[in-house]
């Protein structure tokens, strides 16, 4: 026995409902490249395509057989991105309901091999509210997932702040997942095929992780917590110099919108962030991450089935750390974070 039971926290479903929806979204003409780049991809016929699909729609036996494959006890499940964040308002409430108890059948059907997060539509900040809530209190998920921007805007915008408000309020982490960048910032990337997983999925969601942080957000929510997958994308490597420039704009007074905190930015990702590993099995930053960030905040995370390669657990299993700091990585800080 290992000691340990590893729990993978960024793992992927898709109802056939979403796919379906997805595609008709691209049959329509969607004006989003970043999603048509995506989908159209995930929804083609290449070998990679066909077989993700087939494991991403299983929440059964399909599932359970690749978990014991490669020794995951436990994957607590979100819905893949960019989840309901295309719709209109309306569909995109209705089908995050939808799904949230599609998810919790799954659920209780595998208590022990299955927990999840609360698909949200922060197009209806009210509703993700609400719908937060009920996933929370009546469906047993364990916090939010929210696939960065929503139509090209960032939760940094008080608008959505009755989300970060019931977080908080409920005591549950919001996990910021990425989704491709914005119709104004996609050019550059898609133009060399770098708009997705490779590349351009950080530099997206690492923008809108700085832009909650800068822009004040947990000194209005102190208690809030926030998790990023593939070891915080990014940011941990740039502490030093975003607490330095951050203190400089603030001292400059060269920005409105950069006005001194009551911490500094890299405080805030020690503090209120956890990051994960997902599809990042790679020594070398994993162990920085838990340097810089400590050993409480660096949870494991497959990313399955968009990064299913069992070979990677070993990497993760064979990582030079004591057993009670790997005991943390797979399982401990995931039972904290996630109340499981
Ligand atoms: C990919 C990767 C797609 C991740 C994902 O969701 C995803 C990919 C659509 O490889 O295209 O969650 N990932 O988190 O790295
Ligand atoms: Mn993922």
């Amino acid at each position: 026995m290992a000691g340990y039971l590893r729990i993978a926290t960024e793992e992927a479903f898709a109802p056939p409902e979403l796919i379906a929806r997805y595609r008709k979204l691209l049959e329509d003409g969607y004006d989003d490249p970043g999603f048509r780049s995506l989908w159209g991809f995930y929804s083609g016929a290449s070998p990679r395509a066909t077989a993700l699909a087939e494991r991403i729609q299983d929440l059964g036996e399909r599932r359970l057989r690749d978990m014991d494959d490669t020794g995951i006890a436990m994957q607590i499940l979100s819905l893949t991105a960019p989840g309901v964040q295309v719709f209109d308002a309306p569909e995109a409430t209705a089908l995050a309901r939808s799904f949230n108890d599609q998810l919790s059948d799954a659920i209780r059907k595998h208590p022990d091999r299955f927990s999840g997060l609360a698909a949200i539509a922060p197009q209806d900040p009210a509703g993700a509210a609400k719908e937060l809530e009920r996933g929370v209190r009546q469906l047993n998920l364990k916090g939010a997932i929210v696939n960065s921007h929503t139509r090209g805007e960032y939760l940094d915008d008080s608008k959505f702040w009755a989300i970060f408000e019931a977080a908080e309020y409920l005591n549950v982490p919001v996990y910021i997942h990425p989704t491709t960048p914005p119709k104004s910032m996609i050019g550059p990337f898609i133009e060399r095929g770098l708009d997705g997983a490779i590349f351009g999925f950080a530099v997206e969601t690492g923008l809108h992780l700085l832009r909650i942080i800068v822009s004040g957000v947990f000194d209005r929510f102190p208690k809030l917590r926030i998790v990023a997958g593939h070891l915080g994308e990014g940011l941990p490597y740039w502490l030093f110099r975003i607490d330095f420039m951050h203190a400089a704009m603030v001292k400059a007074n060269r920005y409105p919108a950069v006005q001194k905190l009551q911490k500094k930015p890299s405080e805030y990702i020690k503090e209120n962030m956890y990051v994960t590993t997902s599809g990042m099995a790679w020594e070398p930053p994993i162990l920085y991450a838990q340097s810089v960030l400590g050993v409480d905040r660096v949870l494991y995370a497959m990313d399955y089935p968009y990064q299913f390669v069992p070979e990677e657990v070993k990497v993760t299993d064979h990582l030079p750390i004591s057993d009670a700091d790997k005991k943390k990585l797979y399982q401990s800080n995931a039972e904290q974070v996630f109340s499981i």
